[in-house]
């Protein structure tokens, strides 16, 4: 049964870029899905394998689904994919499926928007392309890492000042995520957002299920580097998901070579 999105939701989507969905998991899974990810860290640090970041006081651990069965979970959980076919059409794809560690210590990260937004002429385009989702496993506040963003900054169409800007990290209408953990904070990725600085002595972690429009390139090739266990016990939603039926092809192909 997947739960519909509400008018007030929809809006918010539209104006604001973004939506906080509540109780999506629970407190058994936050502990479950926060000791593997900080186990995973140390070890992908201890065999130099770590993606570090905000001077090594950030860490992603990637390709999850890779890492321990219970991460499928996210990839077609029906509380968010409404959010996901709402903004992306229901023949969406994942892009990543990843985590952000954020140490005591980290400074705020410079805004930015996501994966090809970047890299595009402006204006940007008027309707979503890339929607991130961060799943909180720790309650998320201004103190210890709380995503920093700019509501509605989507609808300027541009992209944020360069990183090595000072307004890259302080804009008069930026917001810092309040939200319990088990929530997700579902957004527009054109809209400007960037980690903040954790000042407790706690790491403020997250996953991430980062998905795109179906003609775009994703981020990780998950038809080619899934394990094979995963892709056989994928159900049609996920295989669809995982980008299997947006591949390159079709009738168009050269004689002799199909
Ligand atoms: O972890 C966060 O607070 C933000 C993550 C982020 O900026 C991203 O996934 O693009």
């Amino acid at each position: 049964m997947v739960d519909l999105i509400s008018a007030a939701q929809q809006q918010q989507l539209d104006e604001e870029g973004y939506v906080v969905i509540p109780d999506v998991l629970s407190i058994a899974e936050i502990e479950s899905y926060r000791a593997q990810l900080l186990q995973l860290a140390e070890a992908e640090r201890a065999d130099g394998k770590a993606r570090e970041h905000a001077d090594g006081k950030g860490q992603h651990v990637r390709w999850l689904v890779n890492k321990g069965q219970a991460f499928e979970k996210l990839v077609a959980h029906h509380k968010v994919v409404p959010y996901f076919e709402h903004l992306l059409g229901k023949d969406y794809t994942l892009s990543t499926l990843t985590s952000n560690l954020i140490y005591p210590g980290a400074p705020d990260n410079p805004f930015h928007i996501d994966n090809a937004l970047g890299a595009m002429p402006e204006p940007l385009p008027s309707f979503p392309m890339f929607v991130n989702s961060l799943w909180l496993l720790d309650d998320f506040t201004a103190e210890n890492g709380g995503t920093r963003f700019v509501p509605g900054s989507h609808r300027w169409l541009r992209k944020p000042p360069m990183a090595d800007d000072p307004q890259a990290l302080c804009h008069p209408d930026e917001v810092r995520l309040s939200a319990r953990k088990g929530s997700v904070f579902l957004f527009n990725g054109a809209i400007w957002h960037a980690t903040g600085a954790n000042v407790t002595d706690r790491a403020r972690i997250c996953l991430i299920c980062f998905c795109c429009r179906s003609f775009l390139k994703p981020m990780f090739d998950f038809v080619q580097h899934l394990q094979p266990e995963v892709v056989e016990r994928a159900t049609p939603e996920m295989r669809r998901i995982y980008g299997f039926e947006s591949r390159p092809g079709g009738l168009d192909v050269p004689k002799g070579e199909a």
